[in-house]
């Protein structure tokens, strides 16, 4: 009985084998994500030692304040993917253009959020990497029920690499003594039920009716309020320990805050594989075809008994 705990490498070529035909593309694909997330995570943990807060004066598509490290995580995610030969495309929330790739292109389409809640980092509160992969025959604005693989690379107080390929969901935790991400959460399933929600409830005067009777209920059966503001953060407790995340549409934001393509539909995903429910409005995020890259949807999503609830409420 081997007492080496299983790397993610070693994880992913017998998860390769299962599939004869496999040609070891995509086990490279996610071996470089990890090697990228290894970066920038050495980078994080320098926090204010480092020059990576300041802001660099520009903002995103979807008008956010851009920080230096938005655009470091960005590059650093862009070359390691380019370099491993593996990636067709490369679409990105901090690019506003598709990159696509022409030297060593590759079978994959990648969709990234390089460092999700960035702005949490000059506070030293977790933050990630969302990642949603694609094969290169899917449109660049495909249902998110075409992905093949999503995951979350969470930069806390242990550095995970959180990822299904569908069929069920495995977390890796990264052990710096030797810089391998290591099997440490198996076959991760959302409890059906949980006692935890997530919300901003600084928009309670913009929310509609319907999410105003499911928080009162939830004040009723005395849930606790858990909300970091990280989306990363926020699903990998929901994931674990059970509860609902809710960024639904308000008057402020009619169509809601979070993007389909680069953070829903990868966390939608993983939620459903684990077990959970995920919700933008009466619909499965997966089964929205998108009509822009950078499209933002409401969505409510964690265990099965609370997001069931919401939705009869709808
Ligand atoms: P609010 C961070 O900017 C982010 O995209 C997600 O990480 C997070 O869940 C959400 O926005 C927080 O938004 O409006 O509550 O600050």
């Amino acid at each position: 009985m081997s007492h080496k705990p299983v790397s993610l490498t070693e994880f992913v070529l017998d998860e390769q084998r299962k599939y004869p035909k496999a040609s070891g593309d995509f086990t490279l694909l996610l071996i470089q994500l990890a090697a990228a997330g290894k970066t920038i995570a050495s980078h994080i943990r320098r926090g204010g030692l480092g020059d990576m807060f300041g802001k660099t004066g520009k903002k995103n598509t979807s008008n956010d304040e851009v920080i230096a490290l938005d655009e470091y995580s960005n590059d650093v995610l862009v070359e390691t993917l380019t370099a491993s030969g593996q990636v067709h495309a490369v679409a990105s929330e901090e690019m506003d253009e598709i990159h696509h790739v022409t030297k060593h292109t590759g079978e994959y389409i990648v969709f990234l959020d390089p460092l999700d809640g960035s702005s949490n980092t000059a506070y030293s509160i977790t933050v990630g990497t969302i990642f949603s992969i694609y094969h290169k025959k899917s449109s660049m604005l495909a249902r998110g029920i075409e992905q093949v693989a999503a995951g979350y690379i969470l930069y806390g107080t242990s550095v995970m690499f959180v990822y299904t390929s569908g069929g069920e969901v495995n977390g890796f935790t990264l052990d710096p003594a030797i810089g391998e991400f290591l099997l440490s959460h198996p076959s991760i399933t959302i409890p059906k039920t949980g006692s935890i929600y997530a919300i901003n409830e600084g928009n309670a005067l913009q929310w509609d009716t319907p999410t105003q009777e499911f928080m009162a209920y939830v004040k009723k059966q005395s849930f606790s309020a858990r909300y970091v503001g990280s989306l990363v953060a926020d699903i990998h407790r929901t994931l674990l320990k059970g509860g609902i995340f809710l960024y639904p549409a308000d008057t402020k934001h009619p169509h809601g805050k979070l993007r389909l393509l680069f953070e829903v539909n990868p966390i939608a995903f993983l939620i459903q594989q684990a077990g959970g429910v995920a919700l933008c409005g009466m619909d499965d995020p997966l089964a929205i075809v998108p009509s822009s890259l950078h499209q933002r949807v409401p969505v409510v999503l964690g265990s099965k008994e609370e997001v069931e609830y919401y939705r009869s409420l709808l």
